[in-house]
């Protein structure tokens, strides 16, 4: 439930922020408090705590605190006075002073809640007493500097929810802890997908083993079905000399979100946000005809962008990246059609992946914002117009967001929502008529005059990265056998007596291009079966007398209780056909 558009939990949940605070300024005397709204999944309150850090166990302390306050049971009550008043009132408090002095009328009439010992400023409205807050949960902590500005000080967030009565508390509470569950950043770590280390940075994640090989699996994918669309894959480099990013507007219009400049001998670098201008490059390398287009450049390239720290997240949002990107270089009459394809590209991707819940969002430019768009409102126009066409001929549903565009033209993305935080884009198409003409491309027509291409730039999987961390999320972490990092773990069910039946069933897997383990430690069979589930291999290969006499294998897929045996040959070809229509 989105709580923030529901008035009466809106109210409640808004008059909990307070109660915390008031919890905090109890345990905290020298807190001093800056905003506390309501969210969609709650509240929360921003805190300068001093020097003070809050933890996990600080959690519980406040939330008995409210507990108490509650308990107590004072009237909230309001109260109106005027600018000046509330400047003398708050005038030792340098938050409550910056929002006072913000708003604008002088004669501004400015409420103030107070309930027992507590009072603070807001606009309101509340409940009535403190007792109605009964059923409220602390539910995370994290830092979060002073108006969003990674140069002001770094206050204390604590976010929380309350609801009007115990069952509704606790939903929300299981679909909590199921979204903690699922989140990759913890299933990442369990199943040793990848690690981040201080040492390297923040948002710059290694990729272990078990990540590598599934992203082995997806570059392996895509590579495939862009081949069999005429694409042509590349190697560039990921720097490129500031003159390349100030002849594409990168420079101009996407500086803030670079790494900064680097100097080598006399040449000035940076470390590349997007890959375009290399393949523009790519495409300028040769002279060519309407015949020859389109022409598509791929490339697994690794871009670096400049994320604030406190928006890193996991594989989602890195700061070094690697696109499943495409530039494709068409004339004006091939814009629908190789749209088109891309678009069924996608929705064909989604659907091998199982991937069902996302919307198609169009990007436009904000026309107010000359800084961040480039400057050419008929280009604007005409690629907005082209693209719209594009989508109703499509005839996909999709909502449009201002101010998402490109700075080179706008876009079709494809939003998804990861189990914990607001939606991401998965898969990008963008329309650009000004990258070519920025890079001088040409092509000659059938008259034998010379044109400008248009470009698409387009990444099915967005960042391998990015959809990785989706993967992660959409399966919980049970991978399709054809994705697995380990397809099949083999348990002999004794150790010694069966090990060289197990050890030739392992060679014989592995030389059928299976990914196999053979788990065989000195253990029980149950307990071996149990962490065999909680890795979530997907199968699991139970190796006995049995087995052994008649030269088959038993074995169980993750998430069953029942156990099937099949003779060694049709095992082998069972696996094979699941791992080949990549079965999920
Ligand atoms: C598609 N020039 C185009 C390219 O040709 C481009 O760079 N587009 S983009 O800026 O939209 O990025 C492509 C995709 O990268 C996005 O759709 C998104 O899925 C992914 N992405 C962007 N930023 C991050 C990030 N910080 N971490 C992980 N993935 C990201
Ligand atoms: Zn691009």
């Amino acid at each position: 439930m989105n709580i923030k558009e529901n008035e009466n939990l809106s109210i409640l949940n808004h008059s909990c922020a307070h109660l915390l605070a008031q919890a905090v300024k109890h345990l905290y005397p020298h807190a001093k408090f800056w905003v506390g709204p309501v969210i969609e999944d709650g509240f929360y309150y921003d805190i300068d705590l001093g020097d003070d850090v809050i933890k996990e166990e600080d959690l519980e302390r406040i939330e008995k605190e409210m507990k108490k306050i509650s308990k107590d049971g004072k009237r909230i009550v309001r109260e109106e006075i005027s600018k000046e008043d509330a400047l003398e009132r708050f005038k030792d408090d340098q938050y409550k002073i910056d929002l006072i002095s913000r708003m604008d009328e002088e004669d501004t009439v400015i409420s103030c809640y107070t309930q027992g010992d507590f009072t603070d400023l807001c606009r309101g409205p509340h409940v009535e007493s403190v007792k109605l807050l009964k059923y409220f949960k602390l539910t995370k902590f994290s830092g979060a500097y002073w108006k969003g500005d990674a140069k002001n000080k770094m206050l204390q967030r604590i976010y929380g929810v309350c609801y009007e009565n115990e069952e509704d508390l606790n939903a929300h509470l299981v679909v909590l802890e199921e979204a903690k569950q699922r989140d990759h950043r913890k299933i990442g770590k369990e199943q040793d997908i990848f690690m981040t280390h201080e040492l390297v940075g923040a948002g710059m994640p290694l990729w272990l083993p078990n990540g590598a090989l599934i992203r082995k699996q997806l570059e392996n994918y895509i590579y495939e079905k862009e081949r069999n669309m005429g694409y042509d894959h590349v190697y560039t480099p990921c720097v490129g000399t500031v003159d390349l990013y100030k002849t594409s507007g990168h420079w101009d219009h996407y500086k803030e979100n670079m790494f900064p400049m680097m100097k080598v001998d006399e040449e000035e670098f940076v470390l590349r946000p997007m890959n375009c201008p290399h393949h523009m490059l790519v495409f300028k390398n040769k002279l060519h005809s309407y015949r020859d287009l389109p022409i598509r450049i791929g490339e697994f390239a690794t871009d670096f962008r400049y994320e604030a720290s406190g928006a890193v997240k996991g594989l989602e949002r890195v700061r070094c990246m690697c696109q499943n990107d495409a530039h494709l270089f068409v004339t004006p009459e091939q814009i629908k059609d190789e749209f088109k394809k891309v678009v069924s590209l996608i929705l064909d991707t989604y659907n091998d992946f199982g991937i069902k819940n996302y919307k198609f969002r169009l990007s436009l430019r904000d026309p107010e914002d000359k800084e961040k768009y480039f400057d050419d409102d008929d280009m604007w126009n005409n690629a907005e117009a082209k693209l719209r066409e594009v989508l109703n001929e499509l005839n996909i549903e999709y909502f449009e967001a201002v101010g998402e565009a490109a700075f080179y033209g706008p876009k079709l993305d494809v939003e998804v929502k990861p189990a914990v935080g607001p939606e991401v884009t998965l898969s990008t198409c963008q329309l650009d008529f000004l990258l070519p003409r920025r890079f001088e491309l040409s092509y000659i027509d059938n008259k034998g005059e010379k044109q400008v291409p248009v470009v698409l730039h387009r990444a099915i999987f967005g960042t391998f990265d990015r959809f990785t961390a989706f993967l992660i999320e959409e399966t919980k972490g049970a991978f399709p056998v054809w994705l697995s990092p380990v397809q099949v773990n083999i348990i002999p069910v004794n150790s010694e007596y069966h090990l060289e039946y197990a050890s030739k069933i392992k060679k014989l897997l592995l030389q059928n291009g299976i990914r196999v383990e053979l788990d065989d430690r000195n253990e029980k069979l149950g307990y071996k079966m149990r962490e065999s589930q909680t890795r979530k291999i997907p199968y699991s290969l139970i190796l006995g007398e049995q087995e052994k006499e008649n030269n088959t294998i038993s074995y169980r897929e993750y998430g069953k209780t029942d156990t099937t045996t099949l003779s060694v040959d049709d095992f082998v070809k069972f696996l094979n056909e699941k791992i080949q229509n990549k079965e999920r």
